[in-house]
């Protein structure tokens, strides 16, 4: 995407080569950004005074990747992602204090805490989940877009994953079956350049991954994953595709993750050089930055912009803490299914 005009006309007027930026778009994708990466910050916190438990995946520098890639989404496309998926529930619409209760283990999270950060779902939110096992919200992407193609229902299911699910099976099949059976799935890679200490190289004999799209014949995109509105560009143009012709659609976003890859990971793994020459390009910063430059932000904006985010993540720490755990009476509640009634005598 080229870059909007100068700041003579603050992004505003539209020319051939200069598309336009709407101030409001900016902002929200901004505001998004910073609710995001605050959230994230402050679940670091959390878990370090251990009000959260079990594993934690933060995804501090692909901030940009997430917001740019469900921008372009309508409220009734489906949404599929991995366990590095605080961003994508908050996004799709689930509200902060839901999310983190859901991490604070409280009856008030999307799971009623039964699931925790790596688990997160909200269907009635077109948002469904959260998968722990690499590649597993593939197979679920693909059932259902062929559901809402036997249906002839409009949507796109966006499929998020990491470049490690690219070595997995599933990614393949999930890939040849969507093109063989034209199902309308964006999938969508962030790829981090790592899959826990397993950098991409190490991993695909070819790493350039949306050329794996050309086996299956279908179109595969790159993109810039730290720069918002390549990313909402890329992936509008790709959902256009997705739903004007049926077929699915590969799309690469390259992006980094600035903190390890868990709570528990020491990240001995990666140049320390190689971590802040990405974080030369932080979203966070390079973002407003561009803002700026365009006449679409100014300091004081973002000071409030950015205090919004904070109080928001504040409230739905309050909000979590405050949401009692379940009752041990509730405990095998959508674990366990009604017995089965066996017929007098079956198995004796
Ligand atoms: C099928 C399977 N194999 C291995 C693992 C262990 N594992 C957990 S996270 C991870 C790395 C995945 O990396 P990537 O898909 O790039 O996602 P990222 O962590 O970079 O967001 C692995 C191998 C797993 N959860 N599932
Ligand atoms: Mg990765």
């Amino acid at each position: 995407m080229s870059e909007p005009g100068p700041a003579a006309d603050a992004g505003l007027s539209p020319s051939a080569t200069t598309p336009v930026l709407a101030p409001a778009h900016a902002r929200r994708l901004l505001a998004e950004m910073l609710l995001v990466r605050r959230f994230e910050e402050r679940a670091a916190e959390c878990y370090t005074e251990g009000r959260i438990r079990g594993f934690l995946h933060l995804g501090v520098g692909q901030e940009a990747t997430a917001v740019g890639g469900t921008a372009a989404l309508e409220p009734e496309d489906r949404l599929v992602a991995a366990y590095r998926e605080h961003a994508h529930a908050l996004l799709r619409g689930v509200p902060p204090a839901v999310v983190m209760a859901e991490m604070f283990g409280r009856s008030a999270g999307c799971c009623r805490g039964r699931g925790g950060s790596m688990h997160l779902i909200d269907a009635q939110r077109r948002f469904y989940g959260g998968y722990a096992i690499v590649g597993g919200g593939m197979p679920l992407a693909v059932g259902l877009a062929l559901a809402d193609r036997l249906e002839q229902r409009p949507h796109v299911t966006a499929c998020f994953f990491g470049d490690g699910a690219v070595a997995e099976g599933a990614f393949h099949e999930c890939l040849n079956l969507a093109a063989l059976w034209r199902l309308p799935v964006l999938f969508f890679c962030e790829n981090n350049l790592y899959a826990m200490g397993t950098a991409l190289g190490r991993h695909q004999a070819m790493p350039l991954i949306h050329r794996k799209a050309a086996g299956y014949g279908i179109e595969g995109m790159v993109v810039d994953g730290m720069d918002v509105l390549a990313v909402e560009a890329a992936t509008r143009l790709a959902v256009e595709l997705v739903r004007g012709t049926g077929m699915p659609v590969l799309i690469e976003a390259r992006t980094y993750r600035f903190r390890a890859h868990s709570m528990y990971d020491p990240d001995r793994y990666r140049d320390k050089d190689e971590v802040a020459r990405w974080k030369t390009r932080d979203p966070l910063v390079t973002f407003p930055r561009r803002l700026r430059d365009w006449g679409l932000l100014d300091d004081e904006s973002l000071r409030e912009l950015d205090a919004a985010a904070t109080a928001a993540v504040e409230q739905a720490v309050a909000e979590a803490e405050a949401s009692p755990p379940e009752p041990a009476a509730e405990l095998f509640r959508d674990l366990v299914g009604e017995p089965i009634r066996q017929p007098a005598g079956a198995l004796s």
